[in-house]
């Protein structure tokens, strides 16, 4: 099922589609008598050279017009600097202890305030309409990535168990398998990890569900098989490897609320106005960079999309 592509073979007929543009646009300026050579032309074009883990591909993959133009982290950082604190809380935990996480069979269960309840299975998830989906994600610990993640919109899923009206928020529980996960014999947060969004947050267009990065499978450490993005929060919201989604009428509890409700509100959107109480959320550094170089921007940069949703709502209060 996983063959591993030699990393310097890139055909032509496996070029995820969002990379064709740029390339036809590079063939052109070659033609033109750039003095780029295949090599060049190849490492220039950008992802189209990355190197991968060679997990499987992700068939029909469509390009959406919701991704930031901005370069996209390098996967080998994306894959190797993680917080998954089920697997240890050093960046380097989850690349080396997820591997025991085992993501099939998967089963992700939808209920609640719902018309429908359903289980799906993962290859439900997977026929969903797949969209590449370039996100910067930024972290409550002030870094930031660039993430080319595949998914669908949340709002598609929902669609088919028909939320009812009392359902005003969504929680998401994620996997906790003390078996396969070390880390979570620490007391570190309340385990399973959830989390939580207003119902208006959660069917927004741009919130995903997650089922790859680079064109394949999400790497475990990422949170395979399926996971939350939410751009214009801190990363924490956005929950890994789900297995309940559970449509309610109260605000749930996040973990990290329980953990230090001074420190992690419900909303927890990117707001450089307000500071952590240990530290500024006024600046990120954008890994693999050494300094915190960029100026952070309400709402991750999303503004124009979600400033909406909190049209009237104390942000210092809400964070
Ligand atoms: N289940 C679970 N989900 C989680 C976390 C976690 O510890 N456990 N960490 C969060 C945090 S703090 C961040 S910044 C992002 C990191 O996602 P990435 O490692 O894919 O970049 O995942 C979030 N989702
Ligand atoms: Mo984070």
């Amino acid at each position: 099922m996983l063959i591993r592509r030699p990393d310097h073979i890139r055909p032509a007929e496996i070029t995820p589609r969002p990379f064709y543009e740029r390339r036809r646009a590079l063939l052109k300026l070659a033609g033109a008598g750039s003095a780029l050579g295949a090599a060049g032309l190849l490492a220039a074009a950008g992802r189209a050279a990355e190197p991968t883990l060679g997990l499987e591909k992700l068939p029909n993959v469509a390009r959406s017009a919701l991704s930031t133009t901005e370069p996209a982290t390098a996967y080998k950082y994306v894959t190797t600097y993680n917080n998954f604190y089920e697997f240890g809380t050093d960046k380097d935990d989850p690349m080396q202890y997820a591997k025991r996480l085992k993501v099939r069979p998967w089963t992700v269960a939808v209920e609640g305030e719902v018309e429908r309840p359903r289980t799906f299975a993962i290859e439900d998830l997977l026929k969903f309409p797949l969209e590449e989906r370039v996100y910067r994600l930024r972290c409550v610990e002030a870094w930031s990535m660039v993430v080319p993640w595949v998914g669908f919109e949340f709002n598609a899923l929902a669609k088919l168990v028909q939320p009812t009206s009392r359902a005003r928020f969504v929680e998401f529980v994620t996997a906790y398998r003390p078996e396969e996960m070390p880390g979570v014999r620490l007391p570190v947060l309340d385990w399973p990890y959830v989390e939580g969004l207003r119902i208006d947050e959660a069917m927004h267009p741009l919130t995903i569900m997650a089922v790859g990065l680079y064109g394949e499978v999400l790497p475990n450490q990422n949170g395979a098989p399926v996971r939350l993005v939410v751009p214009w929060k801190y990363g924490f919201k956005s929950a890994k490897s789900i297995v309940r989604i559970r449509f309610v009428a109260q605000q749930p509890k996040t973990a990290w609320e329980k953990a230090a409700p001074n420190e992690y509100g419900f909303y927890s959107n990117v707001n450089p106005g307000v500071d952590h109480p240990r530290w500024s959320q006024r600046r990120e550094r954008r890994i693999p960079e050494l300094f915190a170089k960029r100026e952070t921007v309400l709402f991750n940069g999303y503004g124009d999309q979600v400033a909406r949703l909190y049209a009237g709502m104390d942000l210092k209060k809400f964070y």
